[in-house]
C-alpha cells in the first residue's frame, strides 16, 4: 500500500473523562463543541460522546469523551493508573480501507491488538495500534461506516 493511501487526516483524539455529563458541560459551555453522537459500548467499556466545534459536522477530526463503564474497563484501568484524572488516551487516524492499513502496518512490525477490526463508534470499524510499537502512543485506526457523509 502506498504511503499516500495510509490515512486520510485525524479522525478523532479521544479523552478519558471520569464523568461524562461533566466533561461534556466543560467542553461545550466552555470550550465551545458540540455533542454529535452519544453512545455506549459494550464491549470497549465506554459511554462515549462525539464532538465537533462550531459549524463544523462529521468530516472534521472531532473530540471523542470517553467515560468508563466499570473500573476494570481500558478506560477504568487508564484513569486509576492516571490518579483518576482525565487526559488524552488515543489519538485516532481515520482510514478508507481498514483491512488493508492494518495488513500494511502489520507487515512493517506494528503490533496491533485485535486479529480482526471490531465495531467502534457509529458502527465504524476500528483497530488499535500498541503504544509499545508507535512511539508510546494509542493508536487507533478508524474505517467510518459506509453511511457517515466521509
Ligand atoms: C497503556 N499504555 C499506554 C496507554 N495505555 N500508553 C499510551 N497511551 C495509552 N492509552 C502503556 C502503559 O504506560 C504501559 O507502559 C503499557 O502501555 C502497558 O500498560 P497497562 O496499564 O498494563 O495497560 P494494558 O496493557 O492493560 O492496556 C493497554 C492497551 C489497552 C493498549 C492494551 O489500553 C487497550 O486494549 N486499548 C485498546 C482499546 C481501548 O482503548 N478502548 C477504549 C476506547 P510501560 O512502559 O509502563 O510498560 S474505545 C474506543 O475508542 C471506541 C469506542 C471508538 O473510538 O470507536
Amino acid at each position: 500500500m502506498d504511503n499516500t493511501d495510509l490515512f486520510v487526516c485525524i479522525d478523532h483524539v479521544g479523552l478519558a473523562v471520569p464523568n461524562l455529563d461533566e466533561a461534556i458541560k466543560l467542553h461545550t459551555e466552555v470550550f465551545g463543541w458540540r455533542v454529535l453522537h452519544r453512545e455506549s459500548n459494550e464491549e470497549q467499556g465506554v459511554e462515549e460522546a462525539m464532538l465537533g466545534t462550531g459549524d463544523q459536522h462529521v468530516e472534521n477530526a472531532q473530540i471523542q469523551l470517553l467515560a468508563p463503564l466499570s473500573e476494570n474497563s481500558t478506560i477504568g484501568k487508564w484513569l486509576a493508573k492516571n490518579g483518576g484524572r482525565g487526559g488524552i488516551q488515543q489519538l485516532a487516524y481515520r482510514v478508507r480501507d481498514i483491512d488493508a492499513v492494518c495488513a500494511t502496518l502489520r507487515e512493517r512490525g506494528v503490533t496491533l491488538l485485535y486479529d480482526e477490526p471490531k465495531i467502534g463508534t457509529g458502527g465504524s470499524r476500528i483497530q488499535f495500534a500498541h503504544p509499545k510499537s508507535t512511539g508510546g502512543v494509542l493508536l487507533e485506526l478508524v474505517e467510518p461506516a459506509a453511511s457517515a457523509s466521509h
